[in-house]
């Protein structure tokens, strides 16, 4: 691997260190001979421009990870619109426009594969950005992220600003929202699963009809690739990260039942939204870049489980 950019000695805040993904820059930045610092929301709300300038001025990060995000499944975005809007137009706006102002070396980006449109061909590459109308279950939070990247590509074009953004994929493990309602799929369907066998029950509960395709990342591997892409990659375009691999959200219950151990059936609901029929994303730009995921499905459900048994059980 060329090192186009190096970490050593850098300063890097990864903006949404609380997060499910912040936390796994953190961890894996562990590994990098650079100083990392983070920030607290009581301390820096970055709703809030004034704050987020003052703390870019005060702490002169060299590098930007902006991680941070109003995020969750599908339930959460589409009763919540506004805040999925707003949240995430001006925290990125406001951290963008600081990584500017202050003279920041490399800024990442990071959006969703709910970006691309509804009846993109699949898997999704690149190039699908902005084709037609969008999925209308995420569509606040897509419009967010698509601005994100615009937001990138526009200081790089007017000020030569290395900022770049990655699309991931949905994603899970350590750190995930365990949230009832609020959560995405895996994580809710690990709680359910974990519930329903806990009080012996003879079914666990499985939104909608079990028959959308969704691609699950493991949050540490994708971790690995932003450090990859931050080292090695600089352009406007936006790069996708995922395993390429599809599951329906059946045989994700199914995996995560065999994980935790439970004998029971699924209840579906088809009362509940599918969402987009199916969600996987093209991988080979990145792959040809030299970066391809390698935790299985079955690898990760089991760390995520044991993080879960650990810290929100
Ligand atoms: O992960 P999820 O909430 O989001 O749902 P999306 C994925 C699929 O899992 C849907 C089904 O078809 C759900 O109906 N599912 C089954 C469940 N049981 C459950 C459950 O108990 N909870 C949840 N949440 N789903 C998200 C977007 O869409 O994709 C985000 O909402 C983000 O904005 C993310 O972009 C990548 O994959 O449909």
């Amino acid at each position: 691997m060329t090192e186009a950019f190096s970490l050593a000695g850098r300063r890097v805040w990864v903006a949404g260190h609380r997060g499910m993904v912040g936390s796994a820059v953190v961890r894996r930045l562990a590994s990098e001979q650079c100083e990392v610092v983070t920030v607290g929301r009581s301390e820096v709300d970055l709703r809030r421009q004034d704050q987020v300038e003052r703390w870019m001025d005060a702490t002169r990060p060299d590098v930007v990870v902006l991680a941070a995000a109003t995020v969750g499944g599908i339930h959460a975005n589409m009763t919540r619109p506004a805040d999925f809007i707003y949240d995430n137009l001006v925290i990125e706006t406001n951290i963008i426009h600081a990584a500017h102002k202050s003279g920041v070396a490399k800024l990442l980006a990071l959006g969703s594969s709910c970006i691309y449109p509804r009846e993109a061909p699949q898997p999704m590459a690149e190039d699908m950005l902005l084709t037609g109308p969008l999925e209308p279950t995420n569509e606040w939070y897509a419009v967010a992220k698509i601005a994100a990247i615009k937001l990138c590509q526009a200081y790089r074009e007017q000020y030569g600003s290395d900022f770049i953004s990655a699309m991931p994929t949905n994603l899970y493990g350590p750190g995930d929202n365990y949230h009832p309602t609020d959560s995405h799929a895996v994580a809710a369907l690990i709680r359910k699963t974990h519930l329903a066998k806990a009080a012996s029950a003879s079914t666990v509960e499985v939104w909608g009809t079990g028959k959308p395709v969704r691609e699950f990342l493991f949050v540490d591997a994708l971790a690995d690739a932003l450090v990859f892409l931050l080292k090695t990659y600089s352009g406007a375009g936006h790069v996708n990260v995922g395993t390429g691999i599809g599951h329906s959200i059946r045989e994700l219950a199914e995996a995560v039942v065999k994980t935790i151990g439970f004998a029971g059936d699924f209840a579906f609901d088809p009362a509940k939204p599918d969402g987009m029929k199916v969600k996987i994303m093209d991988v080979s730009r990145l792959n040809v870049m030299g970066w391809k995921a390698t935790t299985t499905l079955e690898d990760g459900l089991a760390k995520a489980y044991a993080w879960y048994l650990k810290n929100a059980a």
